[in-house]
């Protein structure tokens, strides 16, 4: 095996490690603007497998990062779910609400999503061709609890209120759209390495907003549904996971999922998690993005103290959360230099 990313993810500690960027393409690359003016608005992007391929490659010509990472959106699986979708330039997401049972009634089961998904497996098809030899192409979707908790609010919220509110108040229907979810997900992520994706990651983007019972409920159980679903049908693939803001839900949650990589926020301090969580598992992060708007030598010292802290395992190097569209792309080749010279 010789993609450094994969045997991280084995769990080999390599003398520098694997690198990718959550979010490398994206709106910080000229060539990204470029192809989006191109397809006309970023949905088109999505299913035109052509030009997803295109921008998927673009930061692997630029940097020629370890990891690929397929171009496409965790909120396309509600729309093959049935749930409208759209977005707003410059805003975001938006998507029709759940406030109770029936606007869900329309839905399709969780089987009747490959022919709105089509395009996506065949961007991975494209890839697979296209890809360098070493680098490793990572296939996604949103876990359970975040992606529901856009189709309940219709777009991106600060405190996940919405998605709360039905949790709390309507737990039936809440369980059923998670249920329906979690499914959906196992479909599509199989779908997407039966198209030639290494890896899988589970963005649990809102994980953060639940506490107690209700995380292990609603976020680490259906993770690890997905997680078994995918390691039962396809023996060996490796999984790598975001509860992004979990806190002291970190440790023990890549075991209890069985996944093989925990990716950490940039709430996370690298000594402590080197300690407390590298032994357990691979970990993934966990620079803060904004150094890469800012730059200069705080961005060179972070990115070492982040390279060394987490020298003695297997370690993925990538932000805590995705790259912003004000960073300055030069600003990735000084990280890129700072790891590999930690
Ligand atoms: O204007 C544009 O061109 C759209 C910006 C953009 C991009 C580049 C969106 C809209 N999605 C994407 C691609 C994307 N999204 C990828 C593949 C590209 C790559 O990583 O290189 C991935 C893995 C995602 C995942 C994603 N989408 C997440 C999970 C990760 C995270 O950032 O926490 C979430 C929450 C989304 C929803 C979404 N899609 C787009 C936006 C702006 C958002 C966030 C909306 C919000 O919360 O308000």
């Amino acid at each position: 095996m010789t993609k450094t990313l994969l045997r991280a993810l084995a769990g080999e500690t390599l003398p520098t490690p694997p690198v990718w960027m959550m979010r490398q393409a994206g709106r910080y690359l000229p060539e990204y603007r470029a192809t989006r003016a191109k397809a006309g608005d970023f949905l088109s992007l999505c299913y035109t497998p052509d030009l997803a391929a295109e921008v998927t490659l673009q930061p692997i010509r630029r940097y020629g990062f370890d990891a690929s990472i397929l171009f496409a959106d965790i909120l396309l699986i509600p729309q093959a779910l049935g749930a409208d979708l759209w977005f707003v330039t410059g805003e975001g997401p938006r998507l029709s609400t759940i406030t109770s049972a029936g606007d869900m009634a329309h839905f399709k089961g969780k089987d009747d999503i490959h022919e709105t998904l089509a395009p996506i497996y065949e961007t991975i098809r494209i890839l697979t061709r296209e890809l360098p030899a070493e680098t490793t192409l990572i296939g996604f979707a949103g876990a359970p609890w975040t992606v529901a908790t856009y189709m309940i609010a219709g777009r991106g919220t600060s405190d996940q209120a919405p998605a709360h509110a039905l949790r709390e108040g309507d737990p039936e229907t809440f369980d059923a759209l998670i249920d329906l979810i979690t499914g959906a997900t196992i479909e599509y992520l199989s779908q997407q390495v039966q198209a030639g994706a290494e890896v899988i990651k589970l963005f649990d983007s809102w994980a953060g907003s639940l506490k107690g019972d209700a995380f292990e409920r609603y976020s680490l159980q259906p993770i690890k549904r997905i997680v078994t679903a995918l390691k039962s049908r396809h023996p060996g693939l490796p999984v790598i996971v975001f509860p992004r803001e979990a806190g002291d839900s970190y440790p023990g949650f890549a075991k209890a999922v069985g996944a093989d990589c925990l990716a950490l926020d940039t709430s996370v301090d690298a000594t402590w998690a080197a300690e407390t969580l590298q032994p357990e598992t691979c970990v993934q992060g966990n620079l803060d993005p904004k150094l890469l708007v800012t730059g200069g030598q705080p961005l060179i010292d972070e990115a070492q103290r982040i390279t060394r802290a987490f020298r003695g395992g297997p370690h993925v190097f990538n932000l805590g959360h995705g790259i912003t569209p004000d960073a300055d792309p030069e600003n990735v080749h000084v990280m890129l230099d700072a790891i590999r010279s930690a």
